[in-house]
């Protein structure tokens, strides 16, 4: 299945946005440094991945990109390398020497371990538990997290609320991080949790997350039976879908193709061309600067 918004040279392949986790990190770093991209997106737990992978040959999982010239990458550590040289200008890495330096230890920290994190905390963008009894070994992982964050910011000298100033790559690397400490209500202090929120406000992290509302049905590998709390990021606003094409705009904000799926949001009705595009601005509306901007027109 593939959502495009616009033509691009790369092609990345990508699981359910609400539950890959690599998936994630690979599509920030085309994303949230103004990288185009093509994304196709196959749902974990069927054939599809093995499917597609099969002209992404050796690749065996997402996300996968392949470069205009045709290379293929897997793993998302060399994605990042790989975009960061062919785009030096894009601020994948940090310029300064000592921030470079420390961004790419975070980035290949988090590639290669969190093992107990990882396991015991899925990605799961559609849930938030006010509790999740974690394991010592979970707890462990956190303690690194914070450990690493504080030595990235202290020796960065960052003022910003990413680890090595500007956002970079060790930063959509931690992203799926941030998610769970959000969904499984980890135990974190002040300044991780800043970062945490930092995150879940991201504008780009915002838009994956709304595509992850909608793009297919929950996968039961990710259900747990804690108890439930709202999710702790930005409030989204009261969009609901309605029938008819009757809206306010007669040609849809992101394609400019006729209306044919309609929301409403505080009384007045907006038009999409297709549901995937409404519901995905159903989901948070102020992810999408288009829509608000048509809202505010
Ligand atoms: N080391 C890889 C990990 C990628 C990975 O494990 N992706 C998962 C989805 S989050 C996947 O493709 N799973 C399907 C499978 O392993 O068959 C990377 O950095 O990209």
């Amino acid at each position: 299945m593939t959502h495009a918004r616009y033509d691009a040279p790369y092609d990345l392949v990508i699981g359910d946005r609400a539950y890959s986790s690599w998936s994630l990190r690979g599509w920030l770093l085309f994303d949230a440094f103004g990288l185009p991209v093509k994304t196709h997106r196959v749902r974990l737990y069927t054939d599809e991945l093995a499917t597609l992978l099969k002209a992404y040959f050796p690749a065996r999982t997402a996300p996968t990109m392949r470069t205009p010239d045709g290379s293929v990458v897997p793993e998302t550590i060399a994605i990042a390398e790989e975009l960061a040289t062919r785009h030096p200008g894009a601020g994948l890495w940090p310029d300064a020497p000592q921030a470079r330096a420390t961004a790419r230890v975070l980035a290949a920290e988090m590639h290669a371990g969190f093992t107990a994190l990882r396991s015991h905390c899925p990605m799961n963008l559609r849930a938030s538990y006010a509790d999740s009894a974690p394991t010592e070994a979970v707890l462990a992982d956190v303690s690194r997290l914070e450990t690493l964050w504080s030595w990235a910011r202290a020796t960065c000298g960052t003022t910003t609320p990413w680890l090595c100033g500007d956002y970079s790559a060790a930063d959509a690397f931690f992203a799926p991080v941030a998610t769970r400490i959000a969904t499984y209500n980890l135990p974190v202090g002040a300044e991780a949790m800043l970062y945490v929120n930092a995150h879940l406000a991201h504008p780009s992290f915002r838009r994956w997350r709304a595509m992850g509302m909608v793009d297919g049905a929950d996968q039961d590998y990710y259900r747990r039976d804690y108890p439930r709390r709202d999710w702790p990021g930005p409030a989204r606003l009261p969009a609901h879908a309605v029938e008819g094409t009757g809206a306010e705009n007669s040609l849809c904000p992101y394609s400019a193709e006729p209306v044919t799926h309609v929301l409403e949001l505080y009384g007045r009705r907006f038009g999409f061309c297709n549901a995937f595009c409404r519901d995905k601005t159903i989901a948070d509306p102020e992810a999408w600067p288009a829509f608000m901007a048509l809202y505010h027109s």
